[in-house]
């Protein structure tokens, strides 16, 4: 296909309660929307998961609108031939940037299926019609806060549940969760926020309350830590922000460092690297499975999309829309359905429709680039 224009929108959409980790505390999400139109106009979204502030990883809004408006988006816009497949190899050139990578790489996924008028789902080799999530929680006031909000969160049919932790907020609330609900799935997230010599008393707790899995104790680069933290542990210890490629993915696997591995698009520069890591880590036995980034509704449905490939084999951080936005940006929102599932969209592309309305009230800003 070949491009007329692209247009990236900065959105804000407030949160329906703030997601505290323990790197900060979002109260809404900023972030760039980007909508890709060939010549024929057909359009495709993508959305880019950078955050105002570089906080998970060292992106950012700013530095995804700079390496788009700079690099990405010209050279996607000069294509005379444009698939997801060439811009994924093309991309590799450029150093990190991830997320920006993702965000145009998603959208021209969207754009391929619909010229095939296939989902992004078939488009993708991903059979499964509706895909298992669960709900990651953050931090919360009060022990008794939390142990309330894993509560509805399990009347409203979420099957499993991932605390978001850090140092101070671990033992004790895991605890009171386990004591009230001593069945269920338990995953812990502390997005790097323990010093490698933790790991001692993270295997402690962990163990005690039959926790399944534990995602990025440490630092990113802290791979033998890792390793340690896993090595003859009841839990699985699941990489996120370690693994950015198949290198990392690698030497993370040959060390024993992953036992789990939380597929992101915008962390590995988009879902077709995303899909190559599940499919390696499946060839090791590591379960792979699909994490979120707060998305609307239009990163979540290339997500779900991803999540129905065979290789996603543990439920995803990927909720219904009213666990995120009071409004949705798409016109039918995400609902969870029964066994904790959402319905892969089965319509052309992402199979979701954009509100226009919706989208004119969250955005901010708007730029056009158009092809010369
Ligand atoms: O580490 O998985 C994470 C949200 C923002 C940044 C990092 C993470 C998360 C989540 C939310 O856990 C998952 C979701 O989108 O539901
Ligand atoms: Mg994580």
């Amino acid at each position: 296909m070949r491009l007329s224009s692209a247009r990236l929108e900065e959105m804000s959409l407030d949160l329906v309660e703030p997601f505290e980790t323990s790197f900060g505390v979002e109260k809404r999400r900023e972030f760039l929307l980007l909508r890709l139109e060939t010549r024929e106009g057909v359009e495709g979204w993508g959305e880019c998961v950078a955050a105002r502030d570089p906080l998970y990883s060292s992106e950012s809004n700013a530095s995804a609108r700079d390496m788009l408006a700079r690099h990405l988006l010209p050279s996607v816009l000069a294509a005379r031939e444009i698939t997801p497949e060439s811009f994924a190899a093309y991309a590799r050139r450029f150093r990190g940037n991830e997320m920006a990578k993702s965000a145009v790489e998603t959208a021209l996924i969207d754009l391929a299926s619909r010229e095939r008028g296939v989902s992004v789902a078939r488009y993708l080799g991903a059979p499964r019609r509706r895909v298992e999530v669960g709900v990651s929680v953050g931090i919360q006031p009060s022990v008794a806060a939390l142990v309330r909000r894993v509560g509805r969160y399990r009347e409203d049919g979420y099957g499993r549940v991932k605390l978001k932790v850090r140092p101070g907020w671990d033992a004790d609330p895991v605890r009171a969760v386990r004591r009230a609900h001593p069945d269920l799935e338990l995953w812990v997230d502390a997005n790097q926020g323990y010093p490698t010599s933790a790991g001692g008393r993270i295997r402690t707790w962990a163990t005690a309350n039959r926790i399944a899995q534990v995602e990025q104790p440490f630092g990113e680069r802290a791979i033998r830590a890792h390793a340690e933290l896993a090595r003859g542990a009841p839990y699985r210890v699941c990489l996120d922000e370690s693994i950015v490629d198949d290198l990392s993915l690698e030497d993370a696997l040959q060390a024993r460092a992953v036992t789990s591995l939380n597929v992101k698009t915008g962390r590995v520069g988009g879902p077709i690297m995303g899909r190559a890591l599940a499919r390696r880590a499946a060839r090791s036995r590591v379960p792979a499975w699909v994490g979120g980034m707060l998305e609307s509704g239009i990163g979540r449905a290339h997500n779900v999309a991803l999540a129905a490939l065979r290789e996603m084999v543990l439920p995803g951080d990927i909720s219904a829309s009213d666990r995120y936005y009071r409004e949705d940006l798409i016109t039918a929102p995400f609902t969870l359905g029964p066994g904790s599932t959402l319905e892969v969209p089965t319509g052309p592309g992402i199979g979701v429709e954009v509100s226009e309305a919706a989208l004119r009230r969250h955005r901010r800003r708007s730029k056009l680039v158009r092809a010369a």
